[in-house]
């Protein structure tokens, strides 16, 4: 008998999407995209149609594992869950009498999990242990904090708002591979003669029906953004009424602009004159007019002051109180509160920073880390410094756990691997972060092999290490009645999904507020000042000022193909790198030649493709790939720093500064 179920999307994208699932013989036989989802608008990406290829895929972790031969060797025996539980329950204890909780770090990141698989009992279990706590600054920390601090993180403007604006800029935002979605609603108002611009160092494949592409340099958004605040102020545009009544701190933002002229701007963010020119004036003369703010803007030493620069812009002339306005995410319109799923308070235990686990793991002395439990995380693929978290992950001493549904590049280091539900067979609960919908993750099929959700292991984990509480909940539906509340707990299970409070597409500053605890837009808040490393609004050079040897800068944006590392074993195409004519003929490179990318932090072998949709001085080579993808098994987060933002600690895996020349013929 074939039946057909709806279930949310969890996956890592803005989009949320409802989905529905046919089942027959109790095997997921199609997935497809809602109709009656104005946002999905029945159809989901590839990744997703093919996902059940992923559910039942020969390389799904069907019972746990403990290691057999050397790390990284990939050598491991069945053993059963008792004996699973046994091991860890023995190694925390040892490690707990040894050198204290904070010798026990969990590496999690969760972008594509719901309420119930993230920050639930897996935080009752590290927090009831005093472990380490982990900073999740790889995405998202430069960006939230920018954001929390200026508009306290007041809800962005819905898709429709896009197919209504006369004027759309994207900025730093790629949706053909990030979140397909907003692509009908920018192409409907371009139908309807909207001007599009785009900002971003590749001519995305929206950039090419755009009207006008910035090919900005990475990481000079914070200069092109403040000298746009310059430009609106000396040519008039400045809207001083809506400042004064709604916003705090415009005359140090403006002071901060000041020193952004037009050719100077031209020259730090490697774009013609003409261009910003056009692109600052479309935006004082269009109105409605709407910004949408993406990630590409962040990942780099300018990150924070980049986005609460871009976030401004809006405020400066008044593009609020009408369509139009901004969206960065949306993840702001659900607050949960999640206390009664933790059932604990984080201790006070050390704080380590996400981009730092390699560091940790070889340099951290006090105490070391010697447990490590990886989960909704693939380190390996997607932190920095790559090098040094494959180095951390060879110490004899560290006893890793890593639990997931395939066999990653990370669990290939393990010494003991669990093997993880998807999320057809455990139920979640997930909000989009650009979709404004929170929608229900049902299990739809039995789980696979001995594959177990989080919330059962860490419960059982919780039972073995005696942290158990007598009032400890572990129940789906008890847990999500309690973030929604009751009211619309019955509302969910009846339609699957809740829609937000201020209404399909609010107008920013009349439907939504902001959240700060002025209540004011905080052009200059104090709290980015002090955690500031060098000034708020203050722009840090190109690092290539100090380091000649290595003059170009290496991107790593999302793939369409994968989620971050996630179905990446899926691909059997081997990882190309993309590089302007003019670069190339400089190193006399040639369209299918193995190159390798090099800095003093590693060595990337890939081949190559010239393509002018990039501009000179940058290379790119997409984030996420495994290390099967590369002629050396390296990827681009060889060659990232682990260096960090100036506001969030963030992640700046586009600081990456190579060099690249052509690998010798063997
Ligand atoms: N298919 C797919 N979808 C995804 C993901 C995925 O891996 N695959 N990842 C998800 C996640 S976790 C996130 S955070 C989002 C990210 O979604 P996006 O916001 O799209 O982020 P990126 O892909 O990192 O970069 C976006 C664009 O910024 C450009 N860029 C790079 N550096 C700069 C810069 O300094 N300034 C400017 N203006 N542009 C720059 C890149 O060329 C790219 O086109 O997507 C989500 N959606
Ligand atoms: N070079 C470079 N690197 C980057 C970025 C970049 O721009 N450039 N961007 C970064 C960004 S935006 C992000 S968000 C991070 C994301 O980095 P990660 O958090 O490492 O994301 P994924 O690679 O998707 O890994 C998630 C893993 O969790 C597993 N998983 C999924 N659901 C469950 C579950 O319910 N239980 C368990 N136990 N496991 C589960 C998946 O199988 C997968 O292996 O990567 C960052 N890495
Ligand atoms: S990954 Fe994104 S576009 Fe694809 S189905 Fe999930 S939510 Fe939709
Ligand atoms: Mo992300």
């Amino acid at each position: 008998m074939k039946h057909t179920q709806a279930t949310t999307c969890p996956l890592d994208c803005p989009d949320a999407c409802k989905l529905l699932v046919t089942i027959e013989a109790r095997q997921v036989v199609r997935i497809g995209g809602s109709d009656d989802d104005a946002y999905t608008d029945g159809y989901i990406c590839g990744k997703v149609r093919n996902y059940a290829k992923h559910v039942y895929s020969e390389n799904r972790l069907i019972q746990p594992l403990k290691r057999s031969g050397p790390k990284g060797s990939g050598q491991f025996d069945l053993i059963s869950w008792d004996q699973a539980y046994s091991l860890i329950g023995d190694r925390i204890r040892r490690d707990l009498e040894r050198h204290g909780g904070e010798s026990i770090l969990p590496l999690c990141y969760g972008g594509s999990n719901g309420k119930l698989t993230q920050d639930a009992v897996d935080a009752r279990f590290f927090y009831r242990l005093g472990a380490s706590r982990l900073d999740r600054t790889v995405c998202a920390a430069p960006s939230g904090a920018a954001y929390s601090a200026v508009y306290g993180k007041m809800p962005g403007v819905s898709y429709q708002d896009y197919a209504r604006s006369k004027l759309i800029v994207v900025w730093g935002f790629n949706p053909h591979a990030s979140g397909i979605h907003m692509i009908s609603p920018i192409q409907q108002a371009l139908q309807q003669g909207s001007k599009l611009v785009v900002v971003d160092p590749r001519q995305t494949l929206l950039a090419k029906s755009a009207d006008l592409h910035l090919p900005i340099y990475p990481g000079t958004d914070l200069v092109v953004a403040l000298g746009m605040i310059r430009w609106l102020r000396e040519n008039g545009w400045v809207d001083w009424a809506f400042l004064n009544q709604f916003t705090n701190g415009s005359e140090p933002l403006f002071d901060a602009a000041e020193c952004w002229t037009l050719d100077r701007v031209a020259k730090e963010a490697r774009i013609p004159q003409a261009s910003l020119q056009t692109f600052y004036r479309w935006y004082a003369e269009t109105n409605p007019a709407v910004i949408r703010c993406g990630w590409g803007p962040e990942r780099n030493r300018n990150g924070g002051s980049a986005i609460a620069a871009i976030l401004a812009i809006p405020a400066v002339v008044n593009k609020f109180q009408r369509a139009g306005g901004f969206t960065l995410s949306n993840s702001g319109v659900w607050r949960l509160d999640n206390s009664s799923l933790v059932q604990a308070t984080p201790p006070k235990t050390r704080r380590i920073n996400m981009n730092l686990v390699g560091e940790t793991l070889l340099n951290v002395k006090d105490p070391p880390v010697t447990t490590l439990f990886v989960y909704n995380c693939n380190p390996v693929a997607t932190l920095p410094e790559q090098n040094k978290v494959l180095q951390g992950l060879r110490r004899d001493d560290l006893f890793t756990v890593v639990f997931d549904q395939v066999l990653t590049d990370t669990a290939a280091y393990a010494d003991l691997i669990l093997p993880a539900t998807t999320f057809f067979e455990h139920d979640d609960l997930r909000n989009g972060y650009g979709n404004r919908r929170l929608g229900t993750v049902n299990r739809l099929i039995a789980p696979i092999g001995q594959a177990k959700p989080n919330y059962e292991v860490f419960g059982e984990l919780i039972q073995r290490l005696g942290l158990a509480q007598q009032d400890d909940i572990i129940d789906p539906a008890t847990w999500t009645q309690s973030l929604v509340g009751a009211d619309s707990y019955q509302r969910l299970l009846e339609q699957g999904e809740l829609k937000p409070a201020s209404g399909p597409c609010p107008i920013q500053m009349q439907d939504v507020v902001p959240g700060t605890s002025s209540g004011k837009i905080e052009l200059y808040p104090a709290s980015l000042v002090t955690c500031s490393a060098v000034g708020l609004y203050c722009y840090i050079p190109d690092p290539v000022c100090s380091n000649q040897r290595y003059p170009l800068a290496l991107i790593s944006p999302s793939s369409p193909h994968t989620i971050n590392s996630s179905l990446g074993y899926l691909r059997h195409q081997s990882a190309v790198a993309i590089m302007n004519p003019a670069d190339a003929a400089a190193r006399q490179l040639t369209t299918g030649q193995r190159v390798r990318l090099f800095n003093d932090s590693g060595e990337t072998w890939v081949t190559l493709r010239i393509d002018a949709a990039i501009t000179p001085g940058v290379v790119s080579l997409p984030k996420g790939l495994w290390q099967r993808h590369t002629l050396n098994g390296r990827t681009s987060n060889a060659l990232s720093p682990d260096t960090l933002s100036d506001i969030g600690a963030g992640a700046c895996f586009n600081d990456a500064r190579i060099e690249v020349a052509a690998v010798p013929d063997p």
